[in-house]
């Protein structure tokens, strides 16, 4: 049955983005959402945004609430709160950005500890996919070996996938595949889950983006439509 935007909604998923500051979360989170890339290369720090997007995955409707994290220290505690909400997780580092990789286990360890303490029952460790982000242009260029990716996430158990908000390469493939791993473990189970939402989407209706942009853009790409 083809899927179209008036279809039943059949699950909500959180999905939270983060990672060490500058590595390209709020241009993934656009390019997802936007199908944009700032050529300009400014950067704005992000303290936190919100947004919400109904997609088909694997023809299965879903609306996601994407929040884009502070990466910056002084805003950290932002972050934190945001973690304690999420049922997957997109970590971000930059293959052009060594320290940025070395943080990658931190905050994966981070999102485990914050889960923990909120009691929420996720498998967190199952519904995390990282990214390598600005993995445009040659390997020879990057900071990061691939092997020492691959090493890492071995050891973690998480997919890594490789990413450019810059030539949108990976970046529905990243998102995809965070959602088909969080139907296969399952969503997070808070017995104050629906208050919490409710609580979080009231406050934050303002920041709600008018997601209509892409509307004219579907992206049908391996399984992902977005409505
Ligand atoms: N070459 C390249 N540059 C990128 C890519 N993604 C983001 N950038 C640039 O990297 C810089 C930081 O991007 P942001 O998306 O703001 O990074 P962030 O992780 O959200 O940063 P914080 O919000 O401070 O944590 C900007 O100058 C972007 O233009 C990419 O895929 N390739
Ligand atoms: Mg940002």
């Amino acid at each position: 049955m083809p899927v179209t935007p008036h279809a039943p909604m059949e699950e909500t998923h959180d999905i939270i983005v983060c990672g060490p500051p500058s590595v390209g979360k709020s241009a993934l989170t656009h390019r997802y959402l936007f199908n944009t890339f700032n050529i300009n290369n400014e950067y704005n720090p992000t303290l936190l945004e919100t947004f919400q997007k109904r997609v088909a995955i694997d023809q299965k409707v879903c609306l996601l609430t994407i929040t884009d994290t502070a990466g910056q220290e002084e805003y950290i505690a932002l972050r934190d709160s945001a973690l304690r909400n999420g049922d997957g997780f997109l970590v971000v580092f930059s293959v052009m950005d060594r320290t940025s990789f070395g943080e990658v286990r931190g905050i994966i360890q981070r999102i485990e500890r914050v889960q923990e303490s909120s009691g929420s029952g996720l498998n967190h460790l199952g519904a995390i996919v990282v990214c390598g982000n600005k993995c445009e242009g040659s390997q020879d260029g990057w900071e990061v070996q691939w092997s020492e990716v691959e090493a890492l996430i071995r050891e973690l158990g998480v997919q890594c996938i490789q990413t450019s908000a810059k030539e949108d390469v990976g970046v529905v493939e990243a998102f995809t595949e965070l959602i088909r791993e969080i139907r296969r473990i399952g969503p997070a189970v808070r017995s104050n889950k629906g208050s919490k939402k409710d609580s979080k989407y009231a406050s934050k209706d303002s920041m709600f983006s008018n997601n209509k942009k892409r509307s004219s853009a579907n992206i049908h790409n391996k399984g992902c439509v977005l409505l």
